[in-house]
């Protein structure tokens, strides 16, 4: 099929869908909230504690509905789609809890729903119900495979994977292109070696600190359950511009494989889950980058603007709702803002706030709504003065987690440290632009400029409350439900 028809035949199924969810939704309101973010940007910690704060009455002074006493009670209730996996809500709370380990990455996509009884501001009792999505962060780095061909995807990753950054990593992998020709009979040993080392050079690059790993296709870096399918089994090629592979070539090959997994692994991933959300919340891991040098920083700016790119944004009316779900509010978020200490949290505003200008813009022009903030879904460190020659520095203090190192120490889980993260870059605008001066200035600048690197902490400890309950101590989640779905509980 051409990708202009069937993408045809799924605006019309998209559209009876929605239309028969917008009868649903009128006897159940029901928002489908979009948690987006790349691998480690705190997904899954975000929505464990959403759902944690939600169910046991979380300490949320600005989330109206719950600090002015209207919400009865929300519970967990069997989610929509009885092919995709239940999110472990319940493992992931003891471990975080009762372990203070964080969840492991995901490696497979699960939902949770939850229902919310609360009394509308006009005293009558209603109930709203989230639905809400969680999937490993790689799988998103797809989106823009959407609308690419085989041959433009080939061009464009063979060419990534030669920029000076990534070089060295994709040496076998180049080697091995060099080795046979593309317009030659196909042969499945070859295909697969391709595949093989291809996929090294991607995990050569996510091990690579300073590249973050961004690289698509997704699936061969968390593959689910396609380990060693057919599907996952082709590599970009050095293919002659202006001609059609010849039948039966290795070329011909790939880029069936490539067609598969774009039309029937991609597509239906991103048309069930991402296509109509109401809400969205997009997490981003900015102090992780900005570890990582302007290089990853620059890169996840791409990377970001790419995916965002693949989304329906905007208010359209009801009739143009129908027919084209799209999320009206989006909530731009630079999450573990608890490595940081408060004074600073402005700046890392402003730093998510620059990459992701472009996707900001293009919400607004749409007519939906957008905040950008810094948070923490689960805090896991206190705020001190630690006093140096040179007078107080705000500094946080936590857990620092097992393998973390700081001023020549390798810490083993069981340390607590006090530090000064140092000072967020100023002028990002100019680091984004890959300045050559403001290169040169490290990011951030730990107490005794020791080779900054930033310091994970583990989960907090926490207080016993009387009914035995804790709540999870946060920065700003309040804020971020007050925005996502305020306005569904008045
Ligand atoms: N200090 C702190 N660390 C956090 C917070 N949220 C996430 N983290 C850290 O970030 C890591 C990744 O968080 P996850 O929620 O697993 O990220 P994810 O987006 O689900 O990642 P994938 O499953 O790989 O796609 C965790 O293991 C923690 O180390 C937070 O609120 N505070
Ligand atoms: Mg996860």
């Amino acid at each position: 099929m051409t990708p202009i028809v069937s993408q045809i035949i799924e605006q019309a199924r998209l559209a009876a869908r929605a239309l028969a969810e917008f009868g649903g939704h009128l006897l159940h309101p029901t928002v489908r909230l979009g948690v987006t973010g790349l691998s480690r940007a705190g997904k899954t910690v975000f929505i464990t504690a959403l759902v944690h704060g939600l169910t046991r009455g979380g300490r949320f002074p600005v989330f109206d509905a719950l600090a002015s006493g209207r919400i009865a009670g929300a519970r967990l209730s069997p989610q929509p789609d009885d092919a995709v996996p239940r999110f472990d809500y319940e493992r992931y709370v003891r471990a975080i809890v009762n372990e203070r380990e964080w969840p492991e990455s995901t490696r497979q996509i699960s939902e949770l729903r939850v229902v919310i009884d609360y009394q509308s501001l006009s005293g009558a009792m209603r109930t709203l119900t989230v639905d809400i999505v969680d999937y490993p962060g790689e799988w998103l780095l797809d989106l823009p495979l959407l609308d690419k061909s085989y041959e433009q995807w080939s061009a464009e990753a063979l060419a990534h994977s030669r920029d000076a950054a990534r070089r060295t990593l994709a040496a076998p992998f180049h080697a091995h292109l060099e080795s046979f020709d593309p317009l030659a009979p196909a042969d499945e040993n070859a295909a697969i070696e391709s595949a093989r080392l291809f996929t090294a050079y991607l995990q050569a690059c996510r091990d690579e600190r300073h590249t973050l790993g961004l690289v698509p296709p997704g699936r061969f870096l968390m593959p689910g359950d396609l380990a060693g399918s057919p599907a996952l089994t082709f590599a970009p090629l050095d293919l002659p511009s202006g001609q059609e592979p010849p039948a039966h070539s290795t070329w011909a090959m790939m880029r069936r494989r490539y067609d598969a997994y774009r039309d029937v692994v991609v597509r239906p991933f991103f048309h069930e889950h991402f296509a109509r959300l109401d809400r969205q919340i997009v997490l981003v891991d900015v102090l992780g980058a900005l570890d990582a040098g302007p290089e990853a920083l620059r890169d996840l700016q791409a990377a970001l603007i790419g995916i965002l790119g693949c989304f329906r944004i905007g208010r359209s009316g009801w009739l143009g709702a129908l027919f084209k779900p799209s999320a009206d509010k989006i909530l731009f978020a630079a999450t573990k803002a608890d490595e940081l200490h408060h004074t600073a949290h402005d700046r890392l505003e402003a730093i998510l706030k620059r990459m992701t200008a472009h996707a900001i813009a293009r919400a607004g022009d749409a007519g939906a709504e957008i905040d950008v903030i810094a948070l923490a879904a689960v805090r896991a460190t206190r705020e001190a003065f630690v006093h140096d020659q040179g007078g107080g520095l705000p500094s946080i203090v936590g857990l620092a987690a097992p393998g973390e190192r700081a001023s020549g120490r390798q810490f083993d889980g069981k340390t607590e440290v006090a530090v000064f993260p140092g000072d967020l870059p100023s002028d990002v605008a100019s680091l984004l632009a890959g300045d050559a001066e403001a290169n040169r200035k490290p990011t951030r600048v730990r107490v005794r400029n020791d080779g900054f690197h930033s310091i994970r902490f583990r989960p907090p400890a926490l207080e016993q409350t009387a009914d035995g309950i804790p709540a999870l101590p946060h920065i700003r989640l309040d804020r971020a439900l007050q925005f996502l779905i305020g306005d569904r509980l008045r």
